[in-house]
């Protein structure tokens, strides 16, 4: 694909992070023979600057089964969904009988904890999920009018790593045409490409984040869809998110803190094609470096453990090359990814148990974005003399 999947401008190559597994098509040793593989290419939209994947992949292969993403495994992330709740009730929420909408809830902690408080909500979530009210469909345009025939309009809808896996954001903003109230706010947390750019972040980049946003291209994004971009907040999960508000047109101001980021953007060049092209040269350096550590590691017999089979690692596995010849396994909390091997490299994946048994002298942490997390619930892997090799912004043993 050559054109923008928003504007149909025409796209320009920045980065080919070459031939890629789905980032969590976790596989089981006797289905290896029917692995896909497509190309990871980011492009940039010579008119609205929305940085995106220039392969769209068939949404049929996207969909597999047992979807092993389980966001409140992490203590942080559980904080975090009830804390994003917690504030709303305190300034968003306070009108008459509020109502608000999830597009594809998670583990359903936002909706949940809104819930307890006594406020109307839905997750739309196609796969459905148990605790929380389900309209089990995709969000648009048609789902919309089915919820607002019998819910009403909603305050707000929001979206956690959501918006940047869906190509057809057309049929989200259809959607929100529909459902929004007159003075409703779309709220939606995705990956800053400012801080893939600035971390070195390489990893974000993989087949379930088709954008990679940033304030330009949101706003141009909500102009073309009769919308405003009125807010951004940065947060601090996933390795740096920003969370946009959009709302309609004439309903309310932009906060300053939109120019402010926007300024920002500007001087840190990240619509040059320069500035992505010493984004590629670092990624490079970082491969190289995380590779002759690895071997040399190897090489005089220590022994190595990957930590977290997150969806980034595949990327990082698959365009650096590592496989069970340098991490023999990886330990993931996940029950439905644990017996499986990581796709495309095949490293296999087991239960965190099997860190202590015995400690390996490094871990490797893919789950770098949990790094505090996991390092205090494995303090005793410190105290047993292990280190940790981390690799975004840079390689290093801690
Ligand atoms: O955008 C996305 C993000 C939000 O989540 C999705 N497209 C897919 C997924 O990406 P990820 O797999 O890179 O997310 P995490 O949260 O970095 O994955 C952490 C992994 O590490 C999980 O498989 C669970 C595991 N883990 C663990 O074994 N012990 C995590 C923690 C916190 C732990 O203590
Ligand atoms: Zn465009």
């Amino acid at each position: 694909m050559t054109a923008c999947r928003v504007c149909a401008g025409p796209l320009r190559e920045l980065a080919d992070f070459g031939r890629q597994p789905l980032a969590q098509a976790f596989v089981r040793p006797e289905d290896l023979a029917t692995e896909f593989f497509y190309r990871l290419v980011v492009g940039r939209c010579a008119d609205c600057a929305l940085v995106q994947l220039m392969h769209e992949i068939p949404p049929d292969k996207m969909v597999h089964e047992g979807y092993p993403y389980h966001p409140t495994n992490s203590t942080v992330m559980h904080k975090h969904f009830q804390d994003t709740a917690a504030r709303w009730l305190e300034t968003t929420l306070t009108g008459p009988d509020p109502f608000v909408v999830e597009i594809g809830c998670n583990d359903g902690v936002v909706l949940h904890t809104l819930g307890e408080a006594g406020v109307r909500h839905l997750a739309v979530d196609p796969s459905g999920i148990t605790g929380v009210q389900v309209h089990e469909a995709f969000f648009n345009a048609v789902s919309a009018a089915e919820i607002r025939a019998e819910h009403g309009p909603a305050d707000i809808v929001y979206a956690a790593n959501t918006v940047c896996a869906q190509p057809d954001v057309a049929s989200i903003f259809a959607g929100l045409e529909v459902l929004l109230a007159p003075h409703g706010l779309f709220v939606f947390e995705d990956p800053y490409l400012g801080e893939v750019l600035a971390r070195t972040g390489f990893d974000q980049i993989y087949d379930e984040h088709f954008y990679y946003f940033t304030a330009q291209s949101v706003q141009a994004m909500a102009n073309r869809f009769g919308m405003r971009l009125v807010d951004v907040e940065r947060i601090p999960v996933h390795g740096g998110q920003i969370r946009y508000s959009v709302a309609r047109r004439d309903s309310r101001l932009p906060a300053p803190a939109v120019d402010e980021l926007l300024a920002g953007e500007e001087s840190a060049g990240f619509a040059d094609d320069t500035t992505f092209a010493r984004f590629v040269s670092k990624v490079d350096a970082t491969r190289d470096a995380l590779l002759n550590l690895l071997t040399d590691l190897r090489g005089k017999g220590h022994s190595i453990v990957g930590y977290g089979a997150t969806a980034k690692s595949a990327t990082t596995a698959n365009y650096f090359g590592i496989g069970p010849d340098l991490v023999p396994f990886v330990c993931d909390s996940t029950p439905s990814k644990q017996g499986t091997l990581t796709p495309g490299m095949h490293i296999p994946v087991r239960p965190p148990a099997e860190f202590a048994d015995p400690y390996p002298d490094y871990a490797l942490l893919f789950a770098w974005n949990h790094a505090d997390e996991i390092m205090a619930k494995e303090k005793a892997f410190r105290d047993a003399g292990g280190k940790w090799i981390l690799y975004v912004p840079e390689v290093r043993i801690v």
